[in-house]
């Protein structure tokens, strides 16, 4: 039996913190002849809106002072209302704090403006504040976010982004009120490896106020591009090209890299796919095999495992507009391995 593909996708939800994840499921059983591809998992990850003092560790989260826990948390830090913090209960100069304002307002105190939703880091005389994320399953994940000065009369301080407490990806000085920069990249990770978003001390305790955010996304194929945004998650093709679709040369959203139906490989789905399918399944040049063709990949259109006159009699028909229609089931349109990129093997749901 080479049938049974199946999707659903479920919003979920953790306490008072609204994790903003999407879990998309697709199951193929049976026989894909280069691959198998049997879960798919697409989940998203943001510092300030997973943000919670309900616990810590807080899911994929944890708020650290010099490599400890922070230990209290506050709905109203330091008695200012709204204001909630993971912090490390002591007083200037020796305050540690992960601050993030859950009123409607901006909260200014005099020495800064705190947004809606917002976070303020502040490690004062402390070695660092940090802000860890643990991979929660193997693949590649691509992060963005940003660091900024937040107190207007910022202090020179440095963060960084810094892979398992051990390689550092970025260091972004901050050298005062505004300063910063924003970062991105896509990494490997196994289940359990760690993102560091660390905010260092400076020479002084004062006005080290930091604003941060950062978002985790999957990116299977590891190419860039998050799955919820790439036009071919299991594909790799960073510039997103896409050339047309079926009988056009409009784009159709599917990048070239998954366009099923393509067997020569140039974007579109034309008479000239019929063609070469054609004589690649019987044996006539200019490829002699349906493996040699350059979009063999793509020629699997009703997603049962195999290239073969099955496929080309639905081309052939959906280029005459007629059903059952080309799927979106061929190889490079499916999570596959081990032809992943990096070697990561199609995600695993827990
Ligand atoms: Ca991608
Ligand atoms: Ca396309
Ligand atoms: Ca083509």
């Amino acid at each position: 039996m080479c049938q049974g593909f199946e999707s659903m996708s479920m919003p979920s939800s953790t306490g008072n913190s609204t994790k903003s994840s999407q879990t998309s499921v697709c199951v193929i059983l049976g026989c894909l002849a280069v691959g198998l591809c049997f879960l798919e998992e697409a989940a998203a990850y943001q510092a300030t809106t997973d943000f919670s003092i309900a616990g810590n560790p807080n899911g994929t989260w944890s708020y650290l002072v010099s490599g400890s826990l922070l230990a209290v948390p506050q709905a109203n830090c330091n008695s200012n209302l709204g204001i909630a913090c993971w912090q490390n209960g002591l007083g200037p100069p020796n305050f540690a704090g992960i601050l993030q304002n859950t009123t409607a307002s901006p909260w200014n105190p005099g020495f800064l403006t705190l947004n809606p939703g917002a976070f303020d880091v502040d490690p004062e005389n402390n070695t660092n504040v940090t802000i860890r994320w643990t991979a929660p399953s193997t693949g590649s994940w691509a992060y963005s976010g940003f660091f900024s000065g937040l107190d207007t009369t910022s202090n020179v301080h440095t963060t960084s982004v810094v892979l398992n407490s051990s390689t550092t990806l970025w260091t972004i000085p901050i050298n005062g009120f505004g300063s910063g920069s924003s970062f991105s990249g896509t990494v490997s990770l196994n289940a359990g490896d760690t993102l560091d978003f660390v905010v260092a001390t400076g020479s002084t305790y004062t006005s080290l106020g930091t604003g941060f955010d950062a978002t985790i996304l999957v990116d299977t194929d590891g190419d860039g591009i998050p799955d919820v945004s790439d036009n071919c998650p299991f594909a790799p093709n960073p510039t997103q090209t896409d050339s047309g679709g079926i009988n056009t040369t409009v784009p159709d959203g599917i990048g070239d890299a998954c366009q099923c139906g393509d067997v020569t490989g140039d974007g579109i789905v034309n008479i000239g796919d019929k063609t070469i399918l054609s004589k690649s399944l019987a044996g006539l040049p200019p490829y002699f095999s349906v493996g040699a063709m350059p979009g063999f990949d793509k020629c699997d259109v009703n997603g049962d495992g195999v290239c073969n006159v099955a496929d080309k009699t639905i081309i052939s028909r959906a280029l005459a507009a007629l059903g059952p229609g080309i799927q979106q089931k061929c190889t490079a349109a499916v999570c596959h391995s081990p032809e992943m990129m990096n070697g990561v093997t199609c995600p695993v749901l827990p």
